[in-house]
């Protein structure tokens, strides 16, 4: 039974009144041009939360004219980076200052339980500013020593490098960890004095909505951040192929990853990618089992297994693999379900009806090719927007729930016999996001760290997550890495100057 928890902050609940939200474009908070909206679900009762604004084509060029203008005048590019460095701070401060709303709306839009936002996506995204903050006074190119011999005519080269923001920068962004994600791609973009564009997921774009509001409040000048909602085929696509944007900055799925690189092709646009996932978790024989066995249920089950690092694949060596996957399973029933604001509420719901459906088809599917169901498989709650923790075994390596994304709380354990094994089948995915492995043998900790072909290894944790470390994928995960110093450098063009004198 999931009753409707009314939000205890008052400021959610006043916000959540207001008739229809709007689109911010060049500081001004507007109507989209034909009119259109958009019903959002609070997908833990299937009620509609609020109405946004469906934006089109016309909007994303009003939105993208706003940043142009704000880039091309050069009062936000060349705005001292100290001064940068402050607003970022500022900004940072703002979502610490309005954590408990922050997470509230997140939960009431995404269903996911208040302390994932609370205690893990929303201080995060604060760090992302601070993190990046730290970077605007370290932009620096270099000085070159050049070999072409002037010096007969009696010249002298001097050559050097700076690094200029890449320009307008369209940011699409998914629906499982929205606020985190917002910040992922804003903190470096503002840091390199770029302009931005923001798309949020259609499910959830209320945090986007509510982080633009503190953005002005900080005092971010007028067309240097637009947030544009609306449907990823029009709003998403248009901004893809706009010739006047600069770069694309996408996290979502390997499918629609495809398609931003299609609609980019025309002015070859600049594109960073975060996609999917299928990570293996690896349990050695002498891994320490009080740690793996919850380490590995929190791969999967966190968020809802609405996580692009998720532990999907369990391989847990043969002599132990039974209890792990009893240990597993027991975690699994044991998990308490419910609206994400109710204080007991270990796991929410999925994010939509047709993210839970998508989900269930999958574990059906599995269940029909003759894996094996330890536990969960159900379908549940008034929207049917919930999925009980699953656990399967049996799985064909060929299978889709062991080759595609599920997103959702379903792991598939596999035992194996030894490390050549293991390093193959951890391998054999098209994915390459993350893994983990769990040992205390420090070789077998090397072997398999260098031997794993993905964009993070951990070792002995998962999702150990670190605005300092970078985070992206080899293979179908994508193009370019987030998080860590590099990832200013996606919003940077290196410029090389060179001078006979
Ligand atoms: O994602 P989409 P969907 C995976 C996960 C999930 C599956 C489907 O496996 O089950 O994707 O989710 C915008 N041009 N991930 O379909 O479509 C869209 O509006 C431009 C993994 O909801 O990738 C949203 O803002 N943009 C993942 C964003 O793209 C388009 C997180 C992501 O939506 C567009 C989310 C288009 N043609 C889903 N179509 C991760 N790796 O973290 C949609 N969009």
């Amino acid at each position: 039974q999931i009753e409707n928890i009314v939000p205890v902050q008052e400021t959610v609940r006043e916000w959540l009144r207001k008739p229809r939200h709007q689109l911010l474009i060049g500081g001004q908070w507007v109507d989209p041009v034909a009119g259109g909206t958009l019903a959002t679900i609070n997908p833990a009762t299937g009620e509609v939360l609020a109405q946004i604004a469906a934006a089109d084509a016309a909007d994303v060029d009003r939105a993208v004219a706003a940043a142009r203008t704000a880039f091309d005048d050069g009062a936000w590019r060349s705005m001292t980076p100290a001064l940068r460095a402050r607003l970022l701070w500022r900004i940072a401060d703002l979502i610490d200052a309005h954590i408990e709303e922050l997470s509230e709306l997140e939960t009431l839009d995404q269903g996911k339980a208040l302390y994932v936002g609370r205690w893990a996506e929303i201080p995060m995204a604060a760090e992302q500013f601070r993190f990046f903050a730290g970077l605007c006074t370290k932009v620096t190119g270099d000085t070159i020593p050049s070999s072409i011999n002037y010096q007969p005519v009696g010249k002298r080269v001097a050559a050097f490098t700076t690094k200029e923001p890449v320009g307008v920068v369209a940011a699409i962004t998914p629906w499982n960890s929205p606020l985190i994600m917002h910040a992922m791609k804003l903190a470096p973009a503002l840091a390199a004095g770029c302009t931005v564009v923001l798309k949020p997921a259609e499910e959830t774009s209320l945090t986007a909505l509510r982080l633009a509001e503190l953005l002005v409040e900080a005092g971010v000048p007028a067309g240097v951040v637009n947030v544009v909602t609306g449907l990823g085929p029009v709003v998403g696509a248009a901004l893809a192929a706009h010739k006047d944007v600069d770069k694309v900055a996408f996290t979502g799925s390997t499918q629609t990853g495809r398609a931003i690189l299609d609609g980019a092709r025309g002015n070859l646009k600049k594109v960073t990618l975060e996609l999917g996932g299928k990570s293996p978790v690896v349990i050695m024989p002498d891994a320490d089992l009080d740690a793996a066995i919850p380490g590995a249920a929190n791969a999967i089950f966190f968020n809802g297994g609405q996580v692009c690092v998720a532990g999907s694949r369990l391989y847990a060596h043969r002599s132990i693999f039974d209890k792990v996957v009893a240990g597993v399973a027991a975690i699994a029933r044991s998990t308490r379900l419910g609206h994400g604001l109710s204080p007991d509420t270990q796991m929410g719901p999925l994010v939509s009806k047709r993210q839970a459906d998508r989900v269930k088809a999958y574990i059906d599917q599995a269940v029909a090719d003759g894996a094996t169901l330890v536990t969960g498989g159900g379908q549940k709650g008034p929207a049917g927007t919930f999925i009980e923790p699953t656990v399967i075994t049996n799985a064909d390596p060929a299978s889709r729930i062991m080759c595609e994304e599920v997103f959702g709380p379903v792991v598939v354990a596999t035992p194996f016999d030894d490390v050549a094994e293991v390093v193959a089948a951890a391998n054999d995915t098209e994915f390459g996001l993350a893994a983990s492995v769990w040992t205390q043998d420090l070789s077998a900790a090397h072997r398999l760290s260098s031997d794993i072909r993905a964009g993070t290894v951990w070792v002995n944790c998962h999702s150990f997550w670190d605005v300092a470390l970078p985070i992206g994928g080899f293979k179908q995960s994508g193009w370019g890495r987030e998080s860590g110093a590099g990832a200013i450098e996606k919003y940077l063009e290196i410029k090389t100057v060179c001078m006979v004198l």
